[in-house]
């Protein structure tokens, strides 16, 4: 097989473009779709400060070092949700990465900030661990943006973590939901603006790149992924795409273009309820508390009342 730009020989098939790369080829052709996305959704414009969502896996740390290979002021922010050695592993990465390159990395650590991990606050809350990580995901990734004067968030979802959203979305019909799955989410109403800049990059993908770069990455899933709906969804949109290459790239594209403007109304209406936190001051469509302030009080009376009761029990004991 040849390279599809220069001849050489190639080392990496992409059956959805019809194509094969040569390494250096390669790398041309994840920049160029990345630009492409950029520019087709206006992400990022000039000047803008960007923050990027990493979190040591192949995905974020891949965009960080494309982002950057682009020319943009891009830097890092790591979440510590203290998932055991899957989190500890994933910040020695992450900030290998940084190091190494000289990039400025934030850490927000959220058992040393806040007083809880994330499998503390799903026994606490009664769900699944993914609940209570994906509020404070979004809490902080806002919140650390706003104060740093940040622009823009972008995160590494990929093609792959697109479409298997969109297809968990569609099963289930979660129009609210279809309304917000946008590679764009506009800054307004005290949020900074959320940029995907991976759409139209499959996980093969970013993980050739990270190899071609010479990027150390968490290998392992975090282990509360296991057996969750979304590998799920994406082994059966692996399944399709191997009978016919380029399903996912039409599923979630055609979504964009022809679908999604049908559900945007209802997700812009949820928007016009914000008020801010009495708590820390972001937009909430609750009332005084938003989600995030909540948890962490809930967490905080359940941690109480644990050592009152220890403390009762050691009293008579
Ligand atoms: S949401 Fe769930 Fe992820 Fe958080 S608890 Fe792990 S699997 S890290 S993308
Ligand atoms: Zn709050």
């Amino acid at each position: 097989m040849k390279c599809r730009r220069c001849r050489q020989p190639a080392a990496i098939e992409i059956r959805r473009h019809n194509a094969a790369f040569c390494p250096p080829c390669f790398e041309h052709h994840c920049i160029e779709q990345v630009r492409k996305a950029i520019d087709e959704f206006d992400m990022v414009g000039a000047g803008d400060r960007v923050l990027v969502a990493v979190s040591g896996g192949k995905d974020s740390l891949a965009l960080w070092d494309m982002l950057v290979s682009l020319g943009y002021d891009a830097d890092g922010l790591y979440l510590g949700l203290g998932i055991g050695d899957y989190s500890s592993d994933s910040a020695v990465y992450t900030r290998a990465f940084a190091e190494g390159r000289g990039l400025k990395l934030i850490e927000v650590d959220i058992p040393t900030e806040f007083g809880f991990d994330i499998p503390g606050a799903a026994l606490v809350t009664k769900r699944v661990p993914c609940s209570a990580c994906g509020l404070s995901k979004r809490h902080l990734f806002n919140q650390a943006a706003l104060e740093g004067g940040y622009d823009v968030v972008a995160t590494g979802h990929n093609l792959d973590d697109e479409a298997a959203v969109l297809f968990g979305n569609v099963l289930r019909w979660q129009t609210d939901y279809l309304g917000r799955q946008l590679p764009v989410l506009p800054a307004a109403h005290g949020f900074p603006r959320k940029v995907k800049p991976l759409v139209r990059l499959g996980e093969r993908e970013t993980a050739a790149w990270c190899v071609l770069r010479g990027i150390d990455y968490q290998v392992e899933e975090c282990p509360n992924a296991v057996g969750n709906k979304h590998l799920g969804y994406k082994e059966a949109l692996n399944a399709i795409e191997d009978a016919s290459p380029g399903s996912k790239h039409a599923f979630y594209f055609e979504f964009l273009s022809k679908a999604s403007k049908h559900f945007t109304p209802q997700a812009e209406a949820e928007q016009e309820g914000l008020r801010p936190c009495t708590g820390c001051g972001a937009p909430t469509t609750d009332q005084e508390l938003c989600a995030f302030c909540k948890l962490v009080a809930r967490v905080a009376r359940a941690t109480q009342a644990e050592a009152a009761t220890k403390a009762g029990k050691a009293g008579t004991g």
